[in-house]
């Protein structure tokens, strides 16, 4: 299948990229057959099974599906998308940042940048999970929009329609700055902390879209330099090694870890239902939302979810006992810190605030404790929960400098 890059000016910035910054293995063209992730929460609580009849629940969950559909197709109908932008360069048209209601601002006295920053996300979105544990880890401060999860309102601004979606208010040509995906967002913040002689705004142009047709002729993006740190020559950043560990173990986190959660957070209905409650509540969705919309999102994501973690199951060839899958790759990243206290050594580097943060987002579900009890994770998940709850990695590459 055909590729393209996003736009033509994104292609002469790249061209332009001092050779320092590009990877040997980078490639600008490429096949690509995305099938959508999951969305929404990933958390369940323990609870009966017999809460609903399992086949009552699937017969609401087939006329919930319907009516969600028609609901769908009806908004798209009348609202559309009528933004048309450009992805990981600038999102709406019009000058200056739509405003949104802030769920909640995190202030730090040490916050590294001298702008404001908006994350729009889902609570407990394994993704947005992960960029939280980096802005926390190193001191950020920044304003979190919570985004309705199946009519998405807060980010019809949007060309790009996942999130997390970082906002940089104050820099750009237009007064701010959209950077999309997980992990662009924390290899540009890392690679700014580590060289901040380039500014967000040109580290920006290295992690440059790729946008193509799924299968199913969908628009889909990718970020082929998503797990560099950009810095030039003689930054006192790792060794070779070091830095070839941190983007294998933070691409195994997307590309193996992160598929073990929606199957066993969402394994049986009433588990699902579970999930979406104690979703509803983290988010403080009763605050942010309607309560029509609250209604809405927890009894039809619940049943969506449920089938639709079934067919992840098959995708990504789980065990049949889904657990068992959750643990295996637990105990592989177990293994992989050969004793060490983190992936990056004495200190949590990209990979482990990776890790932890896709883990972070099914902390209170009866799966997370399941897999305390049947594996070693615990130790190293709740060192890194320390780490990031108490920002440790405020200042931390100052010492390298010195
Ligand atoms: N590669 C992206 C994946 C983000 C993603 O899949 N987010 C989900 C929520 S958990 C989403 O927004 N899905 C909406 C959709 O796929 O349309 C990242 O790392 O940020």
């Amino acid at each position: 299948m055909a590729v393209r890059l996003g736009s033509q000016s994104l292609w002469n910035n790249f061209r332009k990229i001092d050779n320092n910054y590009l990877h040997k293995n980078y490639f600008l063209f490429r096949k690509i057959d995305t099938v959508q992730k999951v969305n929404h929460a990933k958390y369940w609580k323990g609870h009966n099974s017999n809460y609903f009849s399992k086949k009552i629940f699937n017969r609401v969950s087939c006329v919930a599906g319907v009516t969600t559909l028609i609901c769908a197709s009806y908004y798209r109908y009348v609202y559309g998308d009528t933004f048309n932008n450009i992805p990981n360069v600038l999102a709406a048209k019009e000058k200056g940042f739509p405003q949104f209601k802030i769920s909640r601002s995190i202030k730090s006295k040490h916050h590294p940048l001298g702008v404001k920053l908006t994350l729009f996300q889902y609570q407990t979105c394994p993704f947005c999970c992960k960029v939280r544990a980096m802005l926390d880890y190193r001191g950020y401060s920044y304003d979190v929009v919570e985004v309705n999860s199946i009519w998405r309102t807060q980010i019809k601004w949007s060309k790009y329609k996942k999130v997390p979606i970082l906002v940089c208010e104050g820099i750009g040509e237009d007064d701010y700055l959209q950077i999309n995906d997980s992990s662009v967002v924390m290899s540009l913040f890392e690679s700014h902390l580590w060289d901040n002689s380039q500014s967000i705004e040109k580290l920006l142009t290295y992690f440059p879209a790729i946008e193509s047709k799924d299968t199913r002729g969908k628009t889909v993006y990718d970020f082929p330099n998503k797990y560099f740190i950009m810095f030039q020559e003689g930054t006192p950043y790792a060794n070779d090694k070091f830095l070839k560990k941190e983007r294998k173990w933070r691409k195994w986190v997307d590309d193996r870890l992160v598929h073990t959660l929606s199957p066993n957070v969402y394994r049986t209905p009433s588990e699902a239902l579970q999930a979406f409650k104690y979703f509803e509540n983290v988010g403080d969705w009763g605050n942010n939302f309607s309560k029509f919309e609250c209604f809405f999102i927890v009894h039809i994501g619940a049943a969506a979810m449920y089938f639709v973690a079934k067919m992840l199951k098959k995708k990504h060839k789980l065990h049949d006992d889904v657990r068992f899958s959750l643990y295996e790759a637990c105990r592989e990243w177990n293994n992989a810190l050969q004793k060490e206290p983190f992936m990056g050594g004495n200190s949590p580097n990209l990979a482990d605030l990776s890790a932890y943060g896709v883990l972070s987002s099914i902390e209170g579900c009866t799966a997370f404790q399941d897999l305390l009890e049947h594996t070693k994770i615990g130790k190293w998940y709740y060192r890194t929960k320390e780490a990031v709850i108490n920002h440790k990695g405020i200042g931390l590459q100052d010492q390298f400098r010195e």
